[in-house]
This record gives C-alpha cells, sequence and structure tokens, in this order.
C-alpha cells in the first residue's frame, strides 16, 4: 500500500512554501508534545532531568510544557510574526516588523487537560492567518476574523496519535507512525453527513442554560414521539478535540453554550484558537458552526482569548439550532 506523508499531501495540494514548512513544524511540535503526554506523571521530572535541570525534581503542569515544546519547535520557524498562546496573557511577537506574507499562529497546546489526570484524549489546536500587509507589533493587529484563516488543524492524543488538518481544500486526517516517525493520510477528504441524531453539551449545567439550549435538548430527549421524530444518542469527553475527532468521523453536534454561569465572559471556549480553527475544520468538511445566531468564523475578534458560545457538527442539525434561537 501506497503511504502518503505529511508533506507529500501539503505538496500535492500545491501548499505555498512558507505555509508547508510552518505546518511541519506544528507537526513536529505535536509529535514532541505527544511524547511528553505518554510519559505521564513522569513528564516534568523526566523533561527537567533531560535538560539537566538542576531543579529537575519541580515538576512542571503538562500543559506548560507543551506550551514551551511548541514555542521552542515553531517560535524559530523563519515566516513566523507571532504565537498566541492560551498558556501565555500577551502575544508572544518573534519579528519586530511583520511583513506581508508572514504568519500569525493562535494555538492552545493542551486542549481539555483536565482529561489527563483520568489518562483520557486530549489535544492540540492551531489556527493560521496570513497577514495581508505590514502590521506594528501591538495586540489589536492579531484581531483578525476566522474567515481569514489560511489553514487550522489538531492533533489528538488517543491511543493513537493524529493529525487532522485543512489549507481550504477540504480535511485530511494523519496518523503517527511511530517507526518512520511521519504522520501518514490515514482518513481522507473527511466529510460530516448532513444530518445526525447524536449531540454533545456537558449536561450538567442544565439550569444554567438559556431557554433556545434547553428546549432544543429537552425536545432531542423526547425521542421518536416528540417533535424531532427520532432518538438522540448523547456523548460528552470534555475534550473539544475527541469530541470533534468523533463528529468528523461519524457527524453529531458539539454545543458549548453561553450559559448564566459563564455568561459574563461569553461563553467558555476561545475564538481565535479553539472555535475559529475547530469551526474552519467542521466548514470545509461540510458541516457549519455558529454561535446560536451567526458563523463563527464572521465574528470581529474584540480580543485574543475572547470567548464565545459554540454550535458545530452536521449542517442540518446546526441550523435546526440557530432556529431555536430565533424563536
Ligand atoms: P481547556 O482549554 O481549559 O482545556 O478547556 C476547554 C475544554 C474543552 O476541550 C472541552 O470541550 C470543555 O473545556 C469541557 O468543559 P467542561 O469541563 O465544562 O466539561
Ligand atoms: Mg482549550
Amino acid at each position: 500500500m501506497t503511504q502518503t506523508t505529511l508533506r507529500q499531501h501539503l505538496q500535492a495540494q500545491q501548499t505555498d512554501t512558507d505555509l508547508m514548512i510552518l505546518m511541519e513544524d506544528i507537526a513536529t511540535a505535536c509529535r514532541m508534545i505527544a511524547d511528553r503526554v505518554r510519559h505521564g506523571a513522569f513528564a516534568g521530572v523526566l523533561g527537567a532531568a533531560e535538560t539537566e535541570n538542576i531543579q529537575g525534581e519541580t515538576q512542571k503542569e503538562l500543559d506548560v510544557i507543551s506550551d514551551e515544546v511548541f514555542q521552542q519547535i515553531v517560535g524559530g520557524n523563519p515566516s513566523l510574526a507571532a504565537l498566541v498562546s492560551e498558556e501565555v496573557d500577551e502575544v508572544n511577537w518573534r519579528k519586530e516588523a511583520p511583513q506581508a506574507g508572514d504568519f500569525v499562529v493562535y494555538y492552545d497546546p493542551l486542549d481539555g487537560s483536565s482529561n489527563l489526570d483520568v489518562n483520557l484524549s486530549v489535544g492540540t489546536i492551531f489556527s493560521i492567518v496570513r497577514l495581508d500587509a505590514a502590521i506594528s507589533p501591538q495586540a489589536d493587529a492579531v484581531k483578525i476574523k476566522g474567515t481569514e484563516q489560511v489553514a487550522a488543524g489538531y492533533a489528538i492524543y488517543g491511543p493513537s496519535t493524529g493529525l487532522v488538518i485543512t489549507t481550504g481544500q477540504g480535511v485530511d486526517g494523519f496518523t503517527h507512525h511511530p517507526g518512520s516517525g511521519e504522520f501518514l493520510l490515514t482518513q481522507p477528504e473527511m466529510s460530516i453527513p448532513a444530518e445526525t441524531q447524536e449531540f454533545a453539551i456537558n449536561a450538567s449545567r442544565y439550569d444554567m442554560w438559556d431557554t433556545p439550549i434547553r428546549g432544543y435538548i429537552d425536545d432531542c430527549l423526547r425521542g421518536a414521539n416528540g417533535p424531532r421524530g427520532k432518538k438522540f444518542n448523547m456523548r460528552w469527553c470534555a475534550s473539544m478535540v475527541a469530541d470533534v475527532h468523533r463528529i468528523l468521523t461519524r457527524g453529531g453536534v458539539f454545543l458549548y453554550p453561553a450559559d448564566s454561569g459563564n455568561a459574563a465572559q461569553g461563553g467558555k471556549l476561545r475564538l481565535m484558537y479553539e472555535a475559529n480553527p475547530m469551526g474552519m475544520l467542521v466548514e470545509q468538511a461540510g458541516g457549519a458552526s455558529s454561535t446560536g445566531t451567526g458563523r463563527i468564523l464572521e465574528v470581529a475578534p474584540t480580543g485574543h482569548h475572547q470567548r464565545v458560545p459554540v454550535i458545530l457538527g452536521s449542517r442540518d442539525e446546526v441550523a435546526v439550532i440557530e432556529g431555536y434561537h430565533k424563536k
């Protein structure tokens, strides 16, 4: 069987060389994060010992270690203007005078990290924007809409390590092959069925939901005899990467709405390194992504750590949920 590597795939898509090198750097960072995640509770101790740090006994959290790995590998890319990380308050500028053609990378180095304690799937999410003009290195300059993304993706650290990417030409899934170290194309042209009977939401927040979300879930739970006329299944991984991976594989909808517990922040999930990249992937796979009242990718960012309500997945089901918001 012929195996297609990540580079061969990006070349076949005629990806611009600078973008291809950047995506390969991100893939390398993800392979190294996967290795640290696999070390589990030993990661901090072993990581520090490897660098012969005399403070080696001070164990670092894996999400901090993952951020350091990402900065170290991707931060050296010559076309990079800035990194924006969930783990770092300020924009990490890599150039004093970013030019047109340079990239901004937004990322969550270890999403779903509450799952680490229980040894369940976590991942790294990334979004890439290319500057269309020179900018001065100020935080306002990275408030760029999701529609401007040139690529997005995530790595999933589960039973195997996967990498799912889009450069705006559909969505393709790769699996890390431990023998060669390559990401090999294993799920070409991933697509989300338009209809579904499966939703993902943290139902423990039921008492905090607003009327549209409560109405939608109530109606799903009423099954074949209810207004939806069909029985729904439910899944919740508490890891957006794992939930979106399932949806890209077999369909479904994922909801993390704004509710009375997070309304002051505007929701839980972050626009620039969670909602936008997942929104682009889902759209590229034929699905839809919405805040409930509009397309996620069209949200004009107010800050680089901004939070938004997130509803994404099977196209027709997202439209149904938007309908509950219009009632
Ligand atoms: P994190 O970036 O702090 O890990 O938070 C994001 C995660 C998502 O991966 C997941 O969908 C959600 O938070 C789970 O939230 P909850 O703890 O309410 O189930
Ligand atoms: Mg996160």
